[in-house]
């Protein structure tokens, strides 16, 4: 990474605390992704984000804000993106995956509390993430209760709008999650000085569903068996989407499906043919959080989907009008948006569904829950999810943990246990 300590000074960082973490990065991602054989070659372009996940991209943010443009920061997939991009303003998403933060997070949060939260918390109060820094408004949304009290914290350091997200499927909740996107499509007309019409919510529709486009082409690639991608670096990809200039993003990736497809053709994997094939599904798993997949790969197995934040609720459903009046393209994105499964919500069946559908589309052996301590919806909703797989007689484990290394040995056991059983 280049000198960026005057920006990272302008973005008012405590210079200190921030070196710490840019030290440790990088020996994390050698032992974690470096040291993979045989990785594809358009994984070049995306260690190269990483490499500079500090440092260029923020210089690309400035330099939107140098001329005028707004940045927002995001935590959720209910957030419309196409609605941000609409008004020309750039969306960074800010769910904090790393145990770096969690201890200032501590500092204003009960410990007791799920890590993601404490983890973006904490990146806000100790001014060590430049992302945060660079964003005029923060989005929340009223989803679990331990993130609908955090946006009353951050509030207090950078001004934070919140969706009201209803927590029921009915039509009459529908009503209210559309009043709510136009909401704030207003707020971001009013925040951006800039009027968001038919045309530019048309336009934005499309780019964002060919980004969406090409997220799951690279998730078709992953049926393959042998897999041509390691689901390490299928993960990071999926992370990289939530900050990553949009354009860009969506032709690095096609340019690597091209790469995948045709080591598919080739029957050239990155774990031998015959692998036990891991699907994992629940909480999401934000920037740099790589732990539970190193931990699977490490043991042989290969991880060929999510069924999470970071996997195909991002990506599997597209935005789809039903017309061409500013209307109809604001309605379709409520109705994608609101179709995403979330344990926030009750019911929750269609991710149960969900996630048998990709057990067998994606041919896994296995699934493994997991589940960010103290988040109690997705620990509640696993109990559907252990009957209705073992119904569908698809073998489930369940692990649950934090941002920390204490258990890494312990939950590698396991994995090694659940491994031999399956294979
Ligand atoms: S749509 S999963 S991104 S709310 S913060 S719920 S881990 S206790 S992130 Fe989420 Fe939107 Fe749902 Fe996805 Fe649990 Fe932690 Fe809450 Fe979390």
């Amino acid at each position: 990474m280049g000198d960026y300590r005057e920006l990272w000074r302008s973005l008012e960082m405590d210079l200190e605390k921030h070196d710490l973490l840019c030290e440790a990065l990088p020996p994390l991602y050698e032992g974690v992704y470096l040291s993979q054989e045989n990785r594809p070659q358009g994984m070049s372009y995306f260690n190269f984000v990483v490499s500079e996940v500090h440092g260029l991209r923020i210089q690309e943010l400035k330099e939107h804000k140098e001329k005028g443009g707004k940045v927002l920061g995001t935590f959720c997939l209910y957030v419309p993106d196409e609605i941000i991009n609409a008004a020309g303003a750039i969306g960074v998403g800010l769910c904090g995956g790393s145990q770096f933060w969690v201890p200032d997070g501590e500092k204003v949060l009960p410990r007791n509390m799920c890590p993601l939260i404490k983890a973006f918390v904490g990146a806000k109060v100790g001014r060590t993430c430049p992302y945060f820094q660079s964003c005029d408004m923060l989005v929340g949304e009223t989803t679990c209760d331990g993130k609908k009290k955090a946006w009353e914290i951050l509030n207090e350091y950078t001004p934070t709008h919140v969706m009201e997200l209803p927590q029921m499927k009915r039509d009459a909740d529908f009503s209210l999650w559309f009043q709510e996107v136009k909401r704030f499509k207003e707020k971001l007309e009013e925040l951006t000085g800039n009027k968001i019409d038919g045309e530019k919510l048309s336009d934005s529709i499309n780019l964002i569903n060919q980004k969406r486009k090409a997220l799951k082409r690279l998730y078709e690639t992953r049926k393959a068996d042998p897999v041509p991608i390691s689901g390490k670096d299928a993960l990071l990809i999926s992370q990289i989407a939530f900050y990553d200039d949009i354009e860009r993003f969506t032709a690095k990736v096609n340019e690597l499906c091209d790469e995948l497809e045709e080591r598919v053709e080739k029957g050239i994997g990155v774990f031998p043919k015959g692998a036990p094939r891991i699907m994992v599904t629940g909480s999401p798993m934000a920037i740099p959080n790589w732990k539970l997949h190193h931990i699977i790969e490490e043991s042989g197995a290969a991880v060929v989907c999510e069924e999470t934040c970071t996997g195909t609720r991002y990506f599997e459903k597209m935005v789809e009008p039903q017309g061409d009046t500013e209307r109809d393209f604001l309605e379709a994105i409520a109705k994608r948006y609101f179709n995403i499964n979330c344990a926030c919500f009750t019911p929750n069946d269609q991710r149960i569904d969900d996630i048998i559908r990709l057990a067998k589309e994606y041919k896994v052996d296995g699934v493994i829950y997991y589940n960010l301590q103290f988040c109690t919806t997705y620990a509640v909703e696993y109990g559907r999810v252990e009957k209705a797989l073992k119904n569908a007689g698809i073998p489930l484990l369940y692990i649950e943990t934090d941002y920390g290394n204490e258990d890494v040995g312990q939950i590698k056991t396991r994995i090694d246990a659940f491994l031999e059983m399956i294979r």
